[in-house]
């Protein structure tokens, strides 16, 4: 792995752990935190050592935003000719599960981010929020459309139009957070649940993660039609015998990835 200045990288077994580091910043998201996070999710993407990613701030921030100091000066169309969005879609590439997981705020970028990731845990500290709005923008990385979808038209918008944050507490009743954890054990946990996926195919993960994510991007006929093509696959891999096997000869399975 690279060295880097705004990210701390380290391994816990076959889970991959991307820390966001910039505390006097609360980690807001510069071109440079970002292009690191690209580097470090492609490098563990391609390291066949690694199950899962767990992506994860400190205890005050996950990331307050976008950086606003470097994005005060931007102006439009240099901002359209030199989309500095586009970086930030690394997240949507990685085929391995990305599990964010929160701690303080996630706001405005960070909140972003956070959807981005395939499955969120919060600690009981976590805020969320789309607070854009009072600095005369609007969510630019897919906040308006994440947002709404996790969490319904009228929550979203409210918090989209007011810029008011969602405790740990409400995003989990709404359905934006799969768990709320101490905050203590927040990565302990998240790399419970890496592990957990590591012990399954490999090859099966990646299918039921892009059949998942399917959901949000196609019609349901689409969707349905995929993840049978998927699932017929899936039948073409060692995995599928060694699975099917170990379950009719009551051991555990040894997948092979
Ligand atoms: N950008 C730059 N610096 C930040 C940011 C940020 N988003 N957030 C906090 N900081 C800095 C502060 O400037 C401060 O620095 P300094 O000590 O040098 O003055 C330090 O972090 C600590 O912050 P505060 O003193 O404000 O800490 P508080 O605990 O008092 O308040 C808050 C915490 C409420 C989180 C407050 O910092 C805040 O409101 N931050 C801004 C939140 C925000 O508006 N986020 C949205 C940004 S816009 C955005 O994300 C658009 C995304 C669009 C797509 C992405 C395109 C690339």
């Amino acid at each position: 792995m690279a060295e880097f200045e705004m990210i701390l990288t380290e391994t816990q077994g076959c889970a991959g752990i991307i820390r966001l580091n910039r505390p006097k910043a609360l980690n807001a998201l510069c071109d440079q935190l970002m292009d690191e996070l690209a580097q470090a999710l492609r490098a563990f993407d391609s390291d066949p050592a690694i199950a899962a990613i767990v992506l994860t701030g400190n205890e005050k921030a996950f990331a307050a935003g976008a950086d606003i100091r470097e994005m005060q000066p931007r102006s439009w169309p240099g901002t359209y000719l030199n989309d500095f969005i586009a970086p930030w879609e690394a997240v949507l590439t990685v085929r391995k599960p990305v599990i964010g997981a929160v701690a303080g705020f996630a706001l405005g970028g960070g909140c972003e981010v956070a959807m981005m990731c395939d499955i969120l845990l919060a600690a009981d500290t976590a805020k969320f929020g789309q607070p854009e709005i009072k600095l005369g923008i609007l969510p630019g990385a897919g906040g308006s459309q994440r947002l709404t979808r996790a969490i319904g038209k009228s929550k979203a918008m409210e918090m989209i139009l007011t810029g008011r944050m969602m405790d740990a507490a409400e995003a989990e009743r709404t359905g934006l957070v799969s768990r709320v954890v101490p905050a203590d054990t927040l990565v302990e946990e998240a790399v419970s649940l890496a592990q957990r996926i590591g012990e399954h195919s490999r090859a099966g993960v990646a299918m039921a993660k892009e059949a998942v994510n399917a959901a949000f991007e196609l019609p349901l006929r689409e969707g349905v039609r995929l993840e049978r093509r998927l699932f017929l696959s899936a039948f073409g891999t060692p995995d599928q015998q060694e699975g099917m096997a170990a379950f009719n000869e009551k051991r555990k399975p040894n997948f092979g990835g």
